[in-house]
């Protein structure tokens, strides 16, 4: 009996017979097109080749998540296609996050990241909070309609680097001052750096209410943070 020749997708890549470079190349774009799946695949595959978790979270992941956080701020990206790259980064890092504890890499820092009291606006700080974990940070994500107490909570529970504060609506963004003014009443201000954002927010704000860096976007947060942190590790001033 006559059978039908097996008919292959000339454009179907097979992400297990790329060479290294290519499989990298490959995930970036998986990356930045929300493939979930092929971005677990690509991941497992690269650890089988017996790289390490670190380099695979660094060359394949956070790469390609800086070319996702770099067309998000130039307006060729927009939300969904972001939530998407970013929902396929944490499939990435679901596999890699008990191989990088287990190695002992440390993270580049931590950071407790809430929406402030009064405001349910949560889109923006989710995509900070993962483009920080994308950045090699431990993320405690406290949610949102954050009061004082809230935020002083998760900072002695959690003892991070930074504070980050979210606020969407012009009513709640001047609770960052009653949070900053409280960390100063209570001489723990500058123990952490202070980093707010949202869209109503600006420069002039960040410095008026007292917080080290204002940050337009979530590329811009994870830009910023690493910085700020090897900064006041390092004993210096990181304020505005
Ligand atoms: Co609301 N809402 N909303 N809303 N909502 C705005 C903010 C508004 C501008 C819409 C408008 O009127 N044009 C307006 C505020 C006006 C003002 O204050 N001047 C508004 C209003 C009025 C309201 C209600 C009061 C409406 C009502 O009930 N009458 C109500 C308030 C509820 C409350 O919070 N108490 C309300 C409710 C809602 C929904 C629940 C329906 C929904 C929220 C869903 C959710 O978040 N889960 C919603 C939405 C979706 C919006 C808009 C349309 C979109 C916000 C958003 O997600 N943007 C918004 C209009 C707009 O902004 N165009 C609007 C996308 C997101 C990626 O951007 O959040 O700016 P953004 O985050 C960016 C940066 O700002 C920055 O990085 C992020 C990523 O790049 N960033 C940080 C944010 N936080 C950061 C922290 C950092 C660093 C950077 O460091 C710590």
């Amino acid at each position: 009996m006559a059978t039908e020749p097996l008919m292959l997708d000339e454009d179907e890549i097979v992400l297990s017979e790329l060479a290294d470079d290519e499989l990298v190349e490959q995930m970036h774009e998986d990356l930045y097109d929300g493939l979930k799946e092929e971005i677990v695949e690509g991941t497992s595959i690269l650890l089988g080749r017996d790289w390490s978790a670190e380099k695979v979270l660094n060359e394949a992941l956070v790469e390609g998540m800086r070319i996702v956080g770099i067309d998000f701020r130039d307006g060729i990206l927009f939300v969904p296609e972001v939530l998407l790259a970013a929902n396929a980064m944490k499939g990435g890092m679901e596999i890699l996050r008990p191989l990088l504890s287990e190695t002992g890499v440390k993270p580049i820092g931590k950071m407790v990241i809430g929406t402030v009291k009064g405001d349910i606006h949560d889109i923006g700080k989710n995509l900070v909070a993962m483009m920080l974990e994308g950045a090699g940070f431990e993320v405690f994500d406290i949610g949102i309609n954050n009061s004082v107490e809230d935020y002083f909570e998760a900072l002695e529970k959690h003892q991070p680097d930074i504070l980050g504060m979210s606020a969407l609506l012009t009513t709640t963004m001047p609770y960052m001052k009653v949070v900053i003014d409280e960390m100063v009443s209570q001489g723990i201000r500058d123990d952490y750096i202070v980093m707010v954002g949202g869209a109503p927010l600006n420069e002039e704000f960040g410095r008026a209410v007292g917080a080290d860096a204002y940050c337009r976007d979530a590329a811009q947060a994870a830009d910023t943070a690493p910085r700020l942190v090897r900064v006041h590790r390092a004993g210096g001033t990181v304020g505005a």
